[in-house]
């Protein structure tokens, strides 16, 4: 296999603990610190984990290590999408578990959840190891979206742990896959399985976050890389002066990595789900919003721009969820093969609009055609519309150009209007993990040992004092109940995670409302450039404006 040169450059990167974890594993000591309680609807969720709610949480500290001596044997999985830095996670689960006692074993399991349940897996060992240090992706094992959910699961689950004397799992995944990680872990303790199971904090999305954990790993790199291309397309708009860039960035649901982008890169425009939702704006109002500056910008004579798009952006505006609710609803079950069947697309048009109510209609109708038929032909397993396959990015572009339109005829606009499109999501979710993700996640999966080798079963990993150089951060664990409320999922009511939305009264959104306007209308872009990975320590590293914000 050849090597790229900044590869062999990155496996000679040592990632920096917390200061705590570097005195060697004989010098680690537990503090305990206060019992917990759930974020809310205590009495559900205690009912619910009588096994492992309420713990206490914990941190580290210098002082004579007190854990049991006992042979460990570590399951690891990838739950869900790639973030980079998961590689060093199992880096630093693998150095801190062989450092203890050589003689310790780490299996991965492979292609996420599925492997525990089929069985598949690797044994590591040094020379499989060293070729993934400071490396992006998630290749080393491979991940998967099997949701590890029942007690069939669990039950061989425990099965495949018992075969292998595995003494605890540790699953790196989002606020989804570590729902799960508390769940499992309840079901091992319930059962005297004697199996603890550990979580690390994972997305890109940046929506697994809370008082105690500050940010998931690969938010870093993944807004790093999208705002070094955001900056060049910038640069580019601002030479051609010609082109209004629409840039849809991945975050399913919350619009964290939109903002992050921004406050990097100062474009004209950054839509944030999150504020649609609260100011219920309409989809003719968002494009008012988004006209308005090209408009302004235009009467400077400046016919170029960028607007940022949250990936999430169409579930946050209320008609839009109606619509799509209303379309999965007409095309529930049997339903869809009749749509299917009809020969043309005059007349599934009129199947549609027989169907939705005169709300969903007058909204279906503003779309463009485009976007109309991928509301019909983008479905998940479960027949729903895929809303992250829809390409708001071109939706609102081409609202903006009708919009623009109408504003030439009524002599209100003379600029020129063209747009092009760009969907940034797969390219930054295997980057080579900056240092913050390349040290964050080794010092995420070498605590995650310390948890298992102190007996903790159901905690989260907790690396926080992360604005702070890595020296001062502090290492510890929280039991993830602690996270956990109660919310309506598919009819039932289900123990999980809370999911971490933009603050609109949070500092990053705040800084970003307070600059925007001027932001808009003149040309304030900020080059990020590319993440560096050698040099002097304020350009290499820098955390993201977010956190520094959050932590000002
Ligand atoms: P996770 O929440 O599992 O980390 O994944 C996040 C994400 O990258 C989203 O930003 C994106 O919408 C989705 O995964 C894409 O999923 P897939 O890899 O299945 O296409």
């Amino acid at each position: 296999m050849k090597i790229s040169p900044l590869q062999l450059a990155r496996y000679q990167y040592n990632p920096k603990l917390p200061g705590m974890l570097r005195n060697g594993i004989s010098e680690i000591c537990v503090k305990n610190g206060n019992p917990t309680e759930s974020v809310a609807d205590q009495e559900k969720i205690k009912a619910l984990f009588p096994n492992t709610y309420g713990k206490n949480e914990i941190t580290f500290q210098k002082g004579a290590n007190t854990s049991k001596a006992k042979k460990q044997v570590v399951g690891v999985i990838l739950s869900g999408g790639q973030a980079p830095g998961g590689h060093n996670v199992i880096c630093g689960l693998y150095d801190a578990l062989k450092a203890t006692d050589k003689d310790n074993v780490l299996y991965g399991f492979k292609g996420g959840p599925s492997g525990l349940l089929e069985d598949s897996y690797v044994e590591f060992d040094d020379e499989y190891i060293n070729r993934y240090r400071n490396t992006g992706g998630f290749d080393i094992i491979g991940s998967g979206r099997t949701k590890l959910e029942t007690e069939e699961q669990f039950a061989v689950v425990a099965e495949v742990c018992k075969k292998h004397g595995i003494t605890a799992i540790v699953i790196i995944g989002g606020d989804d896959s570590n729902t799960n990680a508390a769940v499992l872990a309840e079901y091992f303790a319930a059962h005297n399985t004697g199996v603890q199971v550990i979580g690390c904090p994972k997305t890109i999305d940046g929506d697994l976050k809370n008082e105690d954990i500050e940010c998931s790993f690969g938010f870093d790199t993944a807004t790093k890389t999208y705002s070094e291309i955001v900056g060049n397309i910038e640069r580019d708009a601002n030479s051609a002066k010609k082109y209004w860039h629409f840039v849809k960035v991945m975050g399913r649901s919350a619009s964290h990595v939109a903002l992050e982008t921004a406050l990097q890169t100062q474009p004209n425009i950054c839509l944030i789900g999150e504020e649609v939702a609260a100011k219920k704006m309409s989809l003719a109002q968002i494009t008012e919003y988004i006209a308005d500056s090209v408009a302004a910008r235009a009467a400077k004579g400046w016919n170029f721009g960028v607007a940022i798009i949250p990936e999430g952006i169409v579930e946050f505006v209320p008609e839009f969820s109606v619509l799509i609710a209303e379309i999965n609803e007409l095309l529930a079950g049997k339903k869809a093969d009749d749509f299917n069947a009809l020969p043309s697309w005059n007349d599934k048009y009129a199947f549609i609009e027989a169907g939705l109510t005169k709300e969903s209609m007058a909204v279906f109708a503003l779309l463009p055609q485009s976007i109309q038929q991928q509301l019909f032909l983008e479905r998940d397993p479960h027949g729903n519309v895929q809303v992250s396959l829809i390409e708001s990015e071109k939706l609102f572009s081409e609202m903006v150009k009708n919009n623009l339109a109408a504003r030439k005829a009524a002599g209100t606009y003379n600029g020129k209007f063209s747009a092009l499109h760009h969907f940034l999501g797969y390219e930054g979710r295997c980057a080579f993990p900056s240092n913050f993700d390349a040290d964050y996640c080794y010092s995420l999966g070498y605590n995650a040992f310390m948890l298992i080798q102190y007996g903790f079963n159901g905690y989260l990993s907790k690396v926080s004092n992360l604005s702070k150089p890595a020296q001062e951060w502090v290492a510890g664990g929280m039991p993830i109940t602690k996270m956990m409320n109660i919310e309506r999922r598919h009819g039932h009511d289900k123990p999980v995670i809370r999911k971490a939305l933009v603050e609109l009264e949070g500092k990053p959104f705040k800084y970003f409302e307070a600059n925007r306007e001027k932001w808009a209308v003149e040309t304030c872009y900020v080059y990020p450039g590319a993440i560096q990975y050698f040099g002097p320590s304020e350009v290499c590293d820098l955390t993201t404006r977010t956190l520094a914000l959050e932590k000002a």
